[in-house]
């Protein structure tokens, strides 16, 4: 029996759902039973009858799903798939940041541990950071907001609002110049720019859309473009390439790659169905403090708030 066919066979054995995040390597996504960004997918598995999910992305991924079904069994087929970005805080440290601000409210990047978005009163994500900090805070609140420190500067300069912001930010859409925008644009002139807000300032300056993952693949479907410079991880061209038929897509630069997003296999993905290995395991505590700020999200309405659906696989 080849690999595919096992994986099928033991998911519906284990009544398990397959999520893979748009980064992942092509034969995860196609896998899959869904794809799409962390919060849709998450959202999409809690919705679902599956008693097991199986999440193909990075740990904080893995944790958000089971934050949002805690009633379920979630695994990561690769445990030590981190998120550098998201280790960039830790919950001591953004209780210390808290105490200097006791008057601020505080939102987190859902590229963030548990730990740390129990210790917030709202999450957001790359899709909505705008409409969060526009719709959820007076322009006389003192606002946390964590990790990130490129999304949090753009949202703030979209909205005016006053924003504390830490230090992080994700090294691999960092590696992504301006320099690179502007060379794509001379090889490919009519190409539209579409640009991930964890992106540097001077490379959202050129964009001509800031966009989730999933706000790039709903973007380039409806545009009359027919070329996408694409400034974020590059195993995003993937999905562009599959969902978006007949239209080109380039990278703004091969250099980002994220090596967290490429340890999943369809070895390490069978051996986890197999074994039941890699458990995600949080506290009732953890759980109960993090649906909190992710519920205080969507409560803030998910057309409001840009939360984009997952989509569901049909390969
Ligand atoms: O939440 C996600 O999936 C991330 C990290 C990015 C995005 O834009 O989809």
């Amino acid at each position: 029996m080849d690999i595919v066919t096992k994986i099928k066979e033991l998911k519906k054995e284990r009544n398990a759902i397959i999520l893979a995040h748009n980064y992942q390597p092509p034969e995860l996504q196609d896998i899959a039973d869904f794809t799409g960004d962390s919060l849709g997918l998450s959202i999409q598995a809690s919705e679902s009858p599956a008693d097991v999910i199986v999440f193909c992305g990075v740990y904080f991924m893995a944790e958000t799903a089971k934050i949002l079904s805690p009633n379920k069994r979630v695994f990561i087929p690769e445990k030590t798939a981190g998120c550098p970005l998201a280790d960039m805080i830790t919950a001591g440290q953004l209780r210390e940041l808290k105490k200097q601000h006791p008057n601020a409210k505080t939102i987190c990047y859902v590229n963030t541990t548990a730990e740390v978005k129990a210790e917030c009163d709202f999450c957001c994500t790359s899709a909505n950071a705008e409409t969060m900090l526009k719709e959820c805070f007076s322009d006389e609140d003192e606002i946390i907001f964590v990790p990130d420190k490129y999304l949090a500067l753009y949202a703030a300069g979209k909205t005016g609002r006053n924003v504390i912001i830490w230090n992080g930010y994700c090294s691999i859409h960092a590696k992504i110049l301006a320099e690179h925008i502007i060379e794509q644009k001379q090889l490919h002139p009519s190409a539209e720019v579409l640009v991930h807000p964890e992106c540097r300032q001077e490379v959202i300056a050129l964009a001509d859309a800031v966009l989730s993952t999933s706000g790039m693949l709903r973007y380039a479907k409806e545009s009359s473009s027919q070329e996408f410079i694409i400034a974020t991880e590059v195993g995003m061209i993937y999905p562009l390439q599959k969902e978006v038929a007949g239209k080109k897509f380039y990278p703004a630069t091969e250099l980002a790659v994220c090596r967290n997003m490429k340890k999943g296999s369809l070895d390490k993905l069978l051996l986890c169905l197999e074994e039941m290995a890699g458990e995600v395991i949080l506290s009732d505590e953890i759980i109960k403090g993090a649906q909190k700020s992710i519920n205080n999200m969507i409560k803030a309405g998910r057309q409001n708030a840009g939360l984009q659906p997952a989509h569901t696989n049909t390969s």
